[in-house]
């Protein structure tokens, strides 16, 4: 196999004093965190569409990188050779798991038959790679936004026939799904939602949507999947509106329509900050309804209104993230690069740079959230800023859900005044954090 990334070796953990750019400062593969290795704690994984597609275009100018990797694009050449270029890349920095949409994979065909039978050409050569180095596929997902015919939603248009379309790109995805042996499956409703509502049928589309995840999860067992659906939240873009805004919303869709059971989230850190959250809220909303499922690990700007999907630079984010998945018990999917270097950042090199930033961020991450579980006063505050609900009666009480209002009230008659510990620390807490973390 011709080497593609040429000049660029393996990178290696060097430790933090390391001058060496292609060098992991933090992150160390084996390194025993909380009773588990790095690597275990950090199912790290490539994004097939920004890393090996992408081309840096935007709005206002055409590509600047070059990812051909020496073949005509749209070509199964192309495809094989991003193929190629992929599994080198990721055996380079050690990534040991990849998510794809069905596109990224091959150039769609006019013809949907044309297009499946490259996905079995393309998948086969994936697999063989795959068994050569052990690197996995975490997640597929069919593309129901970039083609014309999803100009009006995929699972929401308003044309039963390109709703059929939706139904045969995801039933091929799940089949492909399963022969890559991935760990989930994900939605991603970038064109489920609306522009306006004057002409919009919102209760028609939602239950749309339903049918089909539904569809998808009876066929999905059937084929043999077992592994978890994801609902990947995002608010707008490009939609004005989408159905999927934040993880309540997703939770709450998932539960009215009964797919709770078979369905987790895929949490993405830019599109919490769009939803006007952090990151590590969302995380703890899918985490306390038992939904935290996998990652998509980027950073938007606070300047700027949009998915910019950069790669994870911010230490402290990294950290209350790596927070909510150790104390929800870990991920059952994986931290996906779900980002893209900026647009003069176009040569391999710059491509290599990014991933061992975001990689070395999240080791970061975890090292320091491990500390502040391990220091314990963090988890103690909390603990006791809560803790007449259990040292009292009336807290009991209330607990135990077998009471009623006209009881509380007849106990409120009684107290006065409530006492009124003061609750918040919050200053204390970040002050703590602080000194967790650099001391
Ligand atoms: C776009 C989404 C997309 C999903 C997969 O904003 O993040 O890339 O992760 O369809
Ligand atoms: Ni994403
Ligand atoms: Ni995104």
């Amino acid at each position: 196999m011709k080497e593609i990334f040429v000049r660029i070796p393996e990178i290696k953990f060097e430790g933090s004093e390391s001058k060496n750019p292609f060098a992991f400062r933090f992150y160390d593969a084996d390194k025993v965190v909380l009773g588990k290795k790095m690597s275990e704690h950090l199912p790290f994984a490539m994004a097939w569409w920004h890393t090996l597609c992408a081309e840096g275009a935007d709005m206002f100018g055409s590509a600047t990188a070059d990812k051909s990797f020496g073949a005509r694009k749209g070509t199964m050449e192309h495809a094989k050779a991003k193929v190629d270029a992929g599994f080198e890349f990721m055996h380079k920095l050690g990534i040991r798991y990849y998510c794809w949409h069905d596109v990224d994979l091959v150039q769609e065909a006019d013809d949907i038959s044309e297009t499946n039978a490259r996905l079995d050409e393309i998948t086969d050569y994936i697999l063989e790679k795959s068994k050569e180095t052990g690197i996995k596929c975490l997640w597929g997902t069919a593309n129901l936004f970039s083609n014309p015919r999803y100009m009006n939603g995929a699972g929401s248009s308003n044309s039963p026939e390109v709703y059929c379309f939706a139904a045969a790109q995801i039933k091929k995805a799940l089949e492909l799904t399963v022969k890559l042996g991935g760990r989930g499956y994900v939605f991603w409703g970038g064109r489920e939602g609306y522009e306006t509502l004057l002409n919009t049928d919102m209760a028609l589309e939602q239950e749309n949507i339903a049918r089909l995840m539904r569809m998808a999860v009876e066929y999905g067992r059937k084929i043999g999947f077992g592994g978890d659906f994801y609902v990947e939240p995002k608010p707008k873009e490009p939609m004005k509106h989408q159905y999927d805004y934040d993880a309540a919303t997703a939770i709450g869709f998932l539960k009215a329509h009964g797919l709770d059971k078979h369905f987790k989230l895929n949490i993405e850190a830019n599109h919490a900050t769009l939803a006007g959250h952090t990151f590590e809220h969302e995380l703890r909303v899918s985490a306390m309804n038992g939904m935290l499922g996998s990652v998509d690990a980027n950073q938007g700007d606070m300047f700027l209104g949009w998915d910019t999907d950069e790669f994870p630079f911010d230490v402290y984010s990294a950290t209350f993230a790596m927070l909510e998945i150790l104390r929800g018990g870990g991920l059952g999917g994986g931290i996906n690069f779900d980002a893209k270097t900026r647009r003069p950042s176009y040569t391999y090199e710059d491509m290599f740079h990014a991933f061992i930033l975001g990689m070395d961020t999240w080791a970061l991450g975890l090292i320091n959230a491990a500390k502040i579980i391990e220091d314990g006063r963090l988890d103690a505050f909390v603990k006791e800023r809560y803790s007449a609900y259990r040292d009292t009666d009336t807290g009991r009480k209330i607990l135990s859900g077998d009471c009623t209002l006209e009881e509380l009230a007849e106990r409120a008659r009684g107290l006065g005044k409530p006492r009124l510990p003061s609750g918040g620390g919050q200053e204390k807490l970040q002050a703590l954090i602080n000194s967790i973390i650099f001391g």
